[in-house]
């Protein structure tokens, strides 16, 4: 039986057995695009979904860590700050492990779907009038002000969690070259960065993959080198101005021959659309920007001929359904209940 990425990757992962905190996460599907590599011919395609772990999104993997080594270190409590996944996550492990679970979010800039999850598994939800790099400045003071245990990002457990995504894919994969993922507080892209590099010190691996990273255009600091005060974007997940792990984004870039760049919202809703309708997988905007950014890496001549590449989703389409109802085009038939008008629609299309 599968017990969670813990106990799969033990050997690279520093965790007393004891406390381990786990809903099963990771050993996500990895999905092959054969409708998008019609479209971007010459390149095979792969999505990485990360959205069906057990809250719906990869933090689930860096919570597992940081939750059991919370336990671990007796503490009573923890606390993040989040655009959304990130306090589903603490909500739920920390629920699990009975520990009090505190999130400061931003206010009305959240996901309707995270904040339902935070009230369900009963985490205490402070809402302010800011954005998330606010939200993260009280993190970090009252973790050091208390005992309470931050679980951003900047808790390292989370990375070490949050790395065995890069294990699964060379599990499954054994090489890849580039490799496309959505960058918010980037977190994320230093874990693969350091799972990569891991696997490669054990000869699990050959090269390292290109990391590609991208951010929304009205929240993009990494590529713009200046911190956004006000960021905007319908990506939701993604709307920081100030990434805690901005040095390490671009360590992971420049030691991967990788790169970072823009998207915008236009961009993004277009891939959202194009992952539903082509492929049949309803990921997040926030998500969606890696399969945009390789739309548009692969328009501008930057991925080579029959090179292999995976689309990291990073967060369940059921999280945000306000976007699919507000963006896409759609057209519902009231009809009363009549089987000869029924059966007239739906014969008219045929
Ligand atoms: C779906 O939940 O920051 O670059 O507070 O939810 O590691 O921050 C979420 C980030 C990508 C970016 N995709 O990852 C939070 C939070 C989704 C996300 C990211 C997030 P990082």
């Amino acid at each position: 039986m599968y017990e969670g990425l813990i106990k799969r990757y033990k050997k690279y992962l520093d965790v007393d057995e004891k406390y381990i905190v786990s809903l099963n996460e990771g050993n996500t599907p990895l999905i092959r695009a054969k409708n998008l590599e019609k479209i971007l011919d010459g390149v095979e395609i792969y999505l990485k979904y990360d959205g069906l772990n057990p809250t719906g999104s990869f933090k689930d993997r860096g919570m597992t860590m940081a939750v059991s080594k919370a336990l671990e270190e007796n503490k009573k409590a923890i606390i993040c700050a989040s655009t959304g996944n990130t306090s589903a996550a603490a909500a739920a492990y920390g629920a699990r492990a009975k520990l009090k679970v505190i999130v400061i979010v931003p206010d009305e800039k959240i996901a309707k779907g995270k904040l339902a999850q935070a009230i369900a598994y009963g985490a205490k939800i402070i809402a302010i009038k800011g954005n998330f790099d606010d939200a993260l400045e009280s993190v970090k003071k009252i973790s050091q002000e208390s005992d309470i245990q931050m679980v951003n990002s900047l808790n390292k457990y989370r990375i070490e969690g949050q790395k065995t995504a890069a294990f699964e894919l060379i599990d499954d994969l054994k090489e890849l070259d580039y490799f496309m993922l959505p960058v918010g507080n980037a977190g994320n892209i230093t874990a693969y960065h350091k799972g990569f590099k891991e696997y490669l010190k054990d000869d699990k691996l050959k090269k390292l993959p290109r990391l590609f990273g991208f951010q929304a255009k009205g929240a993009s600091p990494i590529v713009e080198n200046k911190v956004f005060k006000n960021p905007k974007t319908i990506a939701t997940a993604i709307n920081i101005g100030n990434p805690a792990s901005w040095d390490k984004a671009l360590n992971a870039i420049d030691e991967s021959d990788g790169q970072i760049d823009a998207i915008t919202d236009e961009e993004i809703l277009n891939a959202y659309n194009l992952l539903a309708k082509e492929e049949g997988v309803f990921a997040e905007p926030a998500s969606c920007i890696s399969v945009a950014g390789l739309i548009k890496s692969y328009n501008e001549g930057k991925i080579k001929k029959n090179s292999k590449v995976v689309c990291l989703l990073t967060g369940n389409g059921l999280k945000d359904i306000d976007v699919c109802m507000n963006n896409m085009d759609f057209d519902i038939k009231n009809l009363d209940d009549d089987y000869a008008l029924i059966k007239e629609e739906i014969l008219k299309d045929l």
